[in-house]
């Protein structure tokens, strides 16, 4: 049977010290607690049981799951969702033989030693990682992890394809939680909450705190996709596609996938035509080229003076002399508003509308970047860059940077190397910038900055999800458009937005 999916991104943890515990976790109920557990070390049998379900009648009512610290028969009493132990409790298949299959089951992990052995065991749904730092609510047997610690856990599920879900625990606070999710993040892929007892237990507002660290945990988990795709459903923006042959198909389904239309075109007589439909858009990619000399200039400058968005995907730039010439005029001439391409093209774009002739460039080798730039780096570039020709660039890589001519920069982080295993998944993502800004005012420069920034994001979300449920890049193209189509339904971002 499948359970429900469990919301962790706010699981309290009952503090026994608390005299009035039953409005302080009420208190916490009410203002975004996601998960409830019971920890009582000391209350006799009988008077935890009865404890635990009046802390039942509260979480049933929010309709989250109340888990019981160490006590199998507590929980099987009184009917709570779940158990959490520890090393010195039940190991987790003994708990789990008792429980069933249906209950949660969480169990607490330090080190790389005891996640094997948890995953070795196989029954847990969870685990809590911990601890972070020095707590004084409990008595700690070994150094804090730090969120170094808690990376190298991370890093072992991500690396070895496992999807176990974890929280983090131990002196969190409302301030430091999102910072620790952040930093303790592996490749993109987040602890799925925070495990707190004293920030909330002994704040002198408990809801006053729920309510600030839930709005800070939302910054870090919380996304906007599915209203940005119901947006894009409910008045599809058409977008014309003029680009390489290599990638037309893919980017068709792509844009089609997220509730788009797609239309792919060489023909620049009908350009105009399309620039004047309500809410269209244009990409013009300069791979693969030319079928036809104006063919690039005609879409750039129909949709440009229309007042379109006109995505630009320099593709290539600063491989070939002709490359180098042809997307140096383009960008000069036409001053598109948003540009999408890799560190190596736009680097090479930029030393060209410098003056340079570009001719001594070996950074871009074929299409693919050979660029290993750090983002700071590439930020600092691109801030001066966007801000001279008031354009948006949005650079794709492992770390993908977006940048607006107003000075925000923000990087994504997650994905997956089988992104850069099928052709097109860079120019296909153009297609999903046009679709996501296409309703934007152009001159709502904040938006459409955001707009982008989810574009790329939606990109990694998808190839993070697509990459845990296939072998290859065969199967892992047709996920990644199943993801893309339920984008629509996601609830948690599954990578890192930070804002520099
Ligand atoms: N378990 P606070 S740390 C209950 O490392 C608990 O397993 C830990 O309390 C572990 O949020 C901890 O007040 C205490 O620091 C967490
Ligand atoms: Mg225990």
């Amino acid at each position: 049977m499948v359970k429900h999916p469990v919301d962790y991104s706010f699981y309290f943890v009952t503090d026994p010290t608390n005299e009035n515990y039953i409005d302080v976790i009420q208190q916490c109920v009410d203002n975004g607690a996601t998960i409830v557990q019971l920890r009582e070390k000391h209350l006799d049998t009988g008077a935890l049981v009865a404890k635990a379900r009046e802390v039942h009648e509260i979480t049933q009512k929010a309709g989250i799951p109340l888990i019981i610290n160490d006590r199998v028969d507590v929980c099987l009493a009184m009917g709570a969702e779940g158990v959490h132990v520890g090393f010195d409790d039940m190991i987790p298949c003994e708990a789990r033989r008792l429980l069933g299959p249906d209950k949660i089951l969480g169990v607490s992990v330090h080190d790389l030693d005891e996640l094997k052995f948890v995953l070795e065991d196989g029954s847990a749904d969870y685990i809590g990682i911990g601890a972070v730092y020095d707590t004084s609510t409990k008595k700690l047997k070994q150094a804090p992890t730090g969120p170094q610690g808690v990376k190298k856990i991370i890093k072992y599920l991500v690396d070895h394809k496992i999807e176990l879900p974890s929280v983090i625990i131990g002196g969190l606070s409302v301030e430091n939680s999102a910072p620790s999710i952040i930093q303790s993040s592996y490749k993109g892929v987040k602890t799925n909450g925070v495990a707190v007892v004293s920030c909330i237990s002994q704040a002198a507002h408990p809801g006053e705190a729920s309510k600030q660290l839930r709005s800070n945990l939302d910054a870090v988990y919380k996304t906007h996709i599915p209203q940005v795709i119901q947006s894009v459903y409910e008045s599809p923006p058409v977008i014309l596609h003029v680009t390489n042959t290599v990638v037309q198909n893919f980017s068709a389904n792509v844009t089609l996938a997220i509730g788009a239309s797609p239309i792919m075109s060489y023909e620049d007589s009908e350009f105009a035509d399309l620039s004047l439909i309500p809410g269209s858009a244009v990409v013009v990619n300069t791979g693969s080229p030319k079928v036809s000399d104006t063919m690039y200039a005609t879409a750039l400058h129909t949709f440009k003076s229309n007042g379109k968005h006109v995505v630009f995907d320099p593709v290539g730039c600063g491989a070939t002399g002709f490359r180098r010439a042809l997307n140096k005029e383009l960008f000069l001439k036409y001053k598109p508003n948003i540009v999408k391409c890799n560190a190596g093209e736009i680097i090479s774009l930029i030393k060209l509308c410098e003056g340079s002739d570009g001719s001594e460039e070996t950074t871009v080798r074929g299409v693919d970047s050979t660029v290993l730039t750090e983002p700071l780096e590439l930020i600092a570039l691109l801030k001066q860059f966007c801000s001279k020709y008031r354009c948006i660039a949005a650079i794709t890589g492992e770390v993908d940077v977006v940048c607006s001519p107003d000075g925000h920069a923000a990087t994504v982080t997650g994905g997956d190397h089988l992104l850069t295993r099928i052709t097109g998944t860079g120019c296909s993502l153009s297609g999903v910038v046009a679709s996501y800004v296409a309703h934007v005012p152009l001159d709502d420069l904040d938006t459409v900055f955001h707009r982008t920034v989810d574009a790329l994001a939606s990109y990694k979300h998808c190839g993070r999800r697509a990459s845990l449920n296939s072998k290859g890049p065969g199967s892992f193209q047709a996920q990644f458009l199943n993801e893309l189509y339920n984008l629509k339904n996601i609830t948690t971002l599954e990578c890192v937005i930070e804002y520099h």
